[in-house]
């Protein structure tokens, strides 16, 4: 399902631009707009999930490419040897800003915790 208001579904849609690096089957990764390491990518399911809450809507095989994909995106951006954050902000709490769930794939410098 698609969200009309969320920013993530726009771009999963095609109606908001991103520089994606990965497009397929369920899941997109973008470099955030905003990015804050050499290296910072979101990496989304397609589906509208808000958050962590409601992982189990996911259709199979979906949250496990998440992980799958932000290792494939950071050997491909080079910062898989060095490391990288793979970072979850789950709720207002953690900082979340954008109810549709993401990872961010944070490397290409020493990457700590706020
Ligand atoms: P957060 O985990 O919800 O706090 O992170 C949301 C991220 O989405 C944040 O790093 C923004 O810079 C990023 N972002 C984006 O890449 N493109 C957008 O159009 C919007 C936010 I709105």
């Amino acid at each position: 399902m698609s969200d009309d208001g969320c920013v993530f579904c726009k771009i999963v849609r095609g109606e908001m631009e991103a520089k994606v690096v990965r497009d397929e089957d369920g899941v997109l990764a973008f470099h955030d707009i905003d990015g804050r390491a050499p290296v910072h990518v979101l990496v989304i399911p397609k589906e509208h999930v808000s958050s962590l809450a409601e992982i189990g809507r996911l259709p199979d095989g979906v949250a496990k490419r998440l992980f799958e994909v932000a290792q494939e995106v950071a050997e491909e951006e080079g910062v898989a040897e060095s490391g990288y954050a793979f970072r979850i902000n789950n709720g207002p709490d953690a900082g979340q800003e954008v109810f549709h769930l993401h990872a961010h794939v944070m490397g290409g410098e020493r990457v700590r915790m706020p």
